[in-house]
């Protein structure tokens, strides 16, 4: 008499014990003595003709039951987890808390499109032989191993896969990050004559829609904010040619801007002109209306995101010339 039916598969949750007579690792019939083998650990046969096992590893389990009045039987037990769940596009970044069952991916805002996440079976299996207990929740689902996230809109989803003990936890970043320059010309077009008037002012800021991600926590201080290079005692009207004592200041400007440029900018490049802020604003150097200003530090601060705007290696480097470009432009 055979102890199980036909040999076949039954997929089963990594982790899964296999006990009672619902099992799929169960003896019915009259045969009284059983051998067993191929049990994962624990590995007991009990004299009442019932096997309990379970296995930690995924793969495909063979068990086998020779009984003491008929042919040896098997039947395959198919350990499933869950062996990733990745999207199709986005970067990476490490979520900083060294469990490798959980990840962050950032991907820039478009235009249009989804974000694709696909959990995948170890060992693979079909869509419809997954176990009962296989469930993927997060974003738009499409089946028990695909969904979707909008890309069009900034925000985060938390995409999770759960077989079992075995889970992967996803984040979707999408995110918005901005460069902004602003330019108030002055009335002085001619250094010289800056000591008559008012020279103007350029800054610049950075928008960037999730600042927890940002790394180290006090790049953070720069996000939001207007930025710019100003002398730290004033300005030296007596002298443009002057040097003296910069300094960045961070918050408001007490300017109004004439002119506004915008640019999108990738996590790196506003990563590029973080660092850089907090560089100048650690070492700013001296200040010099002719060789030194606000707007060449503003169109720097552009360059080293890769916008490209005004010439800035000449002398001087005038807000009324960044401006007259930000209105054009
Ligand atoms: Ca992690």
């Amino acid at each position: 008499m055979p102890v199980f039916g036909p040999t076949r598969r039954i997929y089963i949750a990594a982790n899964y014990q296999a006990a009672g007579c619902s099992s799929p690792a169960h003896v019915t019939g009259n045969c009284s003595c059983v051998d067993w083998s191929g049990g994962g650990d624990p590995n007991t046969a009990s004299e009442t003709c019932t096997f309990i096992t379970h296995w930690d590893s995924p793969g495909v389990k063979t068990v086998t039951a020779t009984p003491d009045c008929g042919d040896s039987q098997s039947k395959q037990v198919t350990i499933v987890e869950v062996a990733s769940l990745l999207p199709d596009v986005g970067t990476e970044i490490d979520d900083g808390d060294d469990n490798p069952d959980t990840k962050s991916f950032v991907v820039c805002v478009a235009a249009t499109g989804v974000v694709t996440v696909t959990a995948t079976p170890n060992p693979s299996v079909s869509e419809e032989n997954l176990p009962a207990c296989w469930s993927l929740t997060g974003g738009n689902v499409q089946d028990k191993l695909h969904t979707e996230v909008d890309k069009t809109t900034a925000g985060v989803t938390t995409i999770t896969c759960t077989c079992n003990t075995s889970s992967k936890t996803t984040k979707i970043y999408v995110y918005e990050a901005k460069l902004n320059l602003y330019a108030k010309g002055g009335l002085s077009y001619i250094p010289q004559l800056v000591t008559l008037g008012d020279f103007g002012h350029s800054w610049w800021k950075l928008e960037f829609s999730h600042p927890e991600l940002i790394q180290p926590p006090s790049l953070r201080l720069f996000v939001d904010e207007d930025i710019g290079y100003w002398p730290a005692e004033g300005f030296p009207l007596y002298n443009p040619f002057a040097y003296v004592e910069g300094l960045v200041v961070v918050g408001d400007q007490g300017c109004t801007e004439w002119a506004t440029g915008e640019w999108t900018l990738t996590l790196s490049e506003l990563r590029y002109v973080l660092y850089y802020s907090m560089i100048l604003r650690n070492a700013p150097g001296e200040f010099s209306a002719w060789y030194h200003n606000c707007t060449d530090e503003a169109v720097i601060a552009g360059e080293v995101a890769g916008v490209e705007t005004i010439d800035a290696s000449g002398n001087p480097t005038l807000p009324l010339v960044l401006f007259l470009y930000l209105l054009i432009h």
